[in-house]
Formats: C-alpha cells, structure tokens, sequence
C-alpha cells in the first residue's frame, strides 16, 4: 500500500487515507475495532508489535499515524480527553517549574494548571500574548514551558505562534499550541515553531459530538519517547471504539470544516449588522484587531463566533440562548450542528470573575460553534431569538 502520510499528498488525501491501511487478514477497508485488552505473545520477547492495549493498540495506532501527517509532524499520541492530554503536557514539568499560558483559554486549562498542578509546586502566570513581548516580562530562570491557544476560547484572539516560538526557542522553553480551535486544516502550529500540538479531538476532529477525546503531535523524538512514557504510565487512553469513530470523523474533516468556515462568515456578518448586538468577534472579519496574524498562519477562519449585547444584561443573554431553536444551548462545540453557550456560566465558570473581567469575557458573551446547517435558517434562528 502507498504511504498517503507524506507530504506529497494533500489534506483531503491524507485525513482519508494517511495511517490508514485495508486490514491485512480479510482486505476490510474499515480500521477494525480491536477490542482487545491484550495479545497473546508466541514466546518471551516473540510478539507482533503488541502487547497490552494500554501500552498499543492497532485501532489507536492508525489514528495515531493520522493525526501525527496532518500535522505534519513526525509522532502522534491519544488520550482518553483533551484534558488528559493537557494533563500529560503538563507532567512533563516538575516542582519548581513555571508556565506561562495565555490568559483567555478554555476554563478546563485554567483550572487544572491553578488546581491540579499548583498543589504539585507548578506555578503558571497568565498573560496577554497579543503582544508577545510580554512574554518575556514573565521568564524567569524556573520557566519551562508556554501554552497557547489560539484562536483563543471563548475570546478569539489570534496570537502570532512564529513570534512566540521565536522567544521560546530563544528562552530554551517548550512551546505547546492547543489547536483545537483552528484544527490542522486551517493551521499547522508545528510549522511555526511549536514543539508540541495538543488538540481536543472531542471537537471538530471528531466532528459529530459523540467521542471525547485528546491529542498531541511532535516532531522531536525526546518529546514523544516521554510523552509516550506518560501515556502508558498514567494510562489516559482512548477506548478502540473511540479511535474508530475519530478515524471516521476525520475523514470529512475538510468539507466539514470548509461550510463552518462559510456558515461562520455568514452569521458574524448578519451579526454585526443586528441593533442589539454589541460586539461581534470572528477572526475572519477584517476589522478583527489580529485578522492580518489570521491570515498568515492560517488557511481559513473556521465557524466559531462570539458576541455581546449591546445591553450587557446577563438576563438578555439567557433569554437569546434559551429562545434558541436550532442552535443547541450545551458545553463543547465543533460537532455538525449549531450549539450556544454561555461561556461565563459554562465552560469558562472555573475562571474567578475578576479574571474574566480583565481579560474581557464579559457575563453576555455568547459563544456560538456554527454547524454546517443551512446558513439562513440559523440566520432565522438567530433572528426570532434576538427579536
Ligand atoms: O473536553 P476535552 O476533550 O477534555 O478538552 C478540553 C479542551 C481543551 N482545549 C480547548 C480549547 C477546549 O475548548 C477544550 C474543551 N472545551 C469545551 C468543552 C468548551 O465548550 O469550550
């Protein structure tokens, strides 16, 4: 079979085919389900490549393959959630060790670097990256590593990966990108310098809102041996159904992420025009503060749009999400269908108020994963909920 994970071949090509081959012992074009814990060995040390599924599993080891070409990077590995996968990123530090995250990101982040990992003698400083020069203010002789999202949850700020990385490589630090926004169609971060990429796959990897799961991509063979390392130490792995329906998912990645990308650029347009609307953040408009930074590290502007209202009532913003008939009002986002959510009361609730404030998440933001519906009945949608 041709190796479809080099780079000869395009996107569309490799999310279908890059990792994937037609099961040897019966040519099912499917990646088979390997629902197996284990393997049975011919004697010590005789085995196929397989020993325990926490460890491999050959559902999971395509998947893998696949996520690790569209990244175009060397090695990929799966967990149970993005979490997990942060989770693993993290115990790649030690007591004493600093990060410097990006100060709008997803609350799950947020809390498990103050919660989690503080407790563990892991400090984390939150700063504004918009400017990376103010990165350096925070690097002291203790700081290891820099996380990054961008477009950043629920914010969509777009922070400049080759610039950062230009400082983490200069600093001697570990720059991980969270990718789950842009995915690797619209962006590739290890191309700009990062030297990892994690990805919640329970978004628009995935793509259908049924699997939770995380990723990460390297390139540097000491990077994955210890994240490897971690994977089967810790034991956060996806279950082989899963890596089947992300295998699966990821096939239409392309087209998917194409109509959320017109359906977004629809809806933030006939947004900014609505008399109750505030705000309106969507990386694609031109008036987007970073829209210049959008348009050189990525290839398109994905279906994620926030936006306030003019009214900033708490009350209002509730009475739209609830008012909402196709736009589904629930956590998460990337899935083919619309979804709302009220990031101050939801996803970003483990984030102190004062925090919020400061970095701008103000209480009526609405953060809307714009499906690949039709774009005017969500037009309509958003119409009669905002009327
Ligand atoms: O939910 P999980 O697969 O564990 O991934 C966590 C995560 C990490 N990074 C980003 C940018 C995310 O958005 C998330 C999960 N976010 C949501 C559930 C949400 O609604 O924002």
């Amino acid at each position: 079979m041709t190796d479809h994970s080099n780079e000869q071949f395009k996107f569309g090509t490799k999310a279908i085919h890059a990792g994937v081959t037609p099961d040897p012992t019966t040519g099912a074009i499917m990646t088979p389900i390997f629902q197996t814990s284990t393997y049975v060995q011919q004697g010590i040390g005789k085995h196929k490549g397989y020993e325990y599924s926490r460890t491999h599993n050959p559902t999971r080891t395509p998947l893998e393959q696949n996520l690790a070409a569209l990244e175009n990077g060397k090695y990929g590995l799966c967990f149970a959630s993005g979490m997990a996968a942060t989770d693993a990123v993290l115990k790649l530090l030690k007591a004493g060790d600093e990060i410097i995250a990006c100060n709008d990101l997803y609350g799950g982040t947020y809390r498990i670097m103050t919660k989690v990992f503080e407790q563990f003698g892991v400090k984390a400083h939150f700063v504004d990256m918009s400017n990376p020069a103010n990165i350096e203010a925070h690097i002291n002789a203790n700081t290891r590593l820099v996380w990054l999202e961008t477009p950043t949850n629920p914010l969509l700020t777009i922070i400049d990966i080759e610039a950062v990385a230009k400082v983490t490589r200069q600093h001697g630090l570990l720059l991980c990108v969270d990718n789950t926004f842009a995915t690797p169609y619209l962006q590739n971060p290890l191309d700009w310098g990062a030297d990892i990429v994690m990805h919640s796959a329970t978004k628009y990897l995935g793509g259908h809102s049924d699997v939770v799961m995380g990723a990460l991509i390297t390139n540097s063979d000491e990077l994955h041996q210890r994240l490897a390392f971690i994977q089967n130490s810790c034991g956060a792995v996806p279950s082989p159904h899963d890596c089947f329906l992300m295998l699966r998912g990821i096939k239409t990645l392309h087209i998917r992420m194409d109509r959320h990308g017109e359906n977004g650029k629809a809806i933030a347009e006939w947004l900014l025009q609505h008399p109750k609307v505030d705000k309106v953040y969507w990386i694609g408009l031109p008036t987007h503060p970073k829209h210049e930074v959008a348009r050189k590290q990525m290839r398109g502007f994905g279906g994620m749009v926030s936006f306030t209202l003019k009214s900033d009532s708490i009350e209002e913003a509730a009475q739209v999400v609830e008012r909402l008939q196709i736009f589904a009002f629930a956590e998460s986002l990337g899935g083919v269908e619309s979804i709302c959510t009220h990031p101050a009361s939801m996803t970003h609730g483990s984030i102190p108020r004062e925090h919020r404030e400061k970095t701008g998440l103000r209480d009526s933001l609405i953060r809307l994963s714009v499906g690949i519906e039709d774009a005017q009945d969500l037009i309509n949608d958003l119409a009669q909920a905002l009327n």
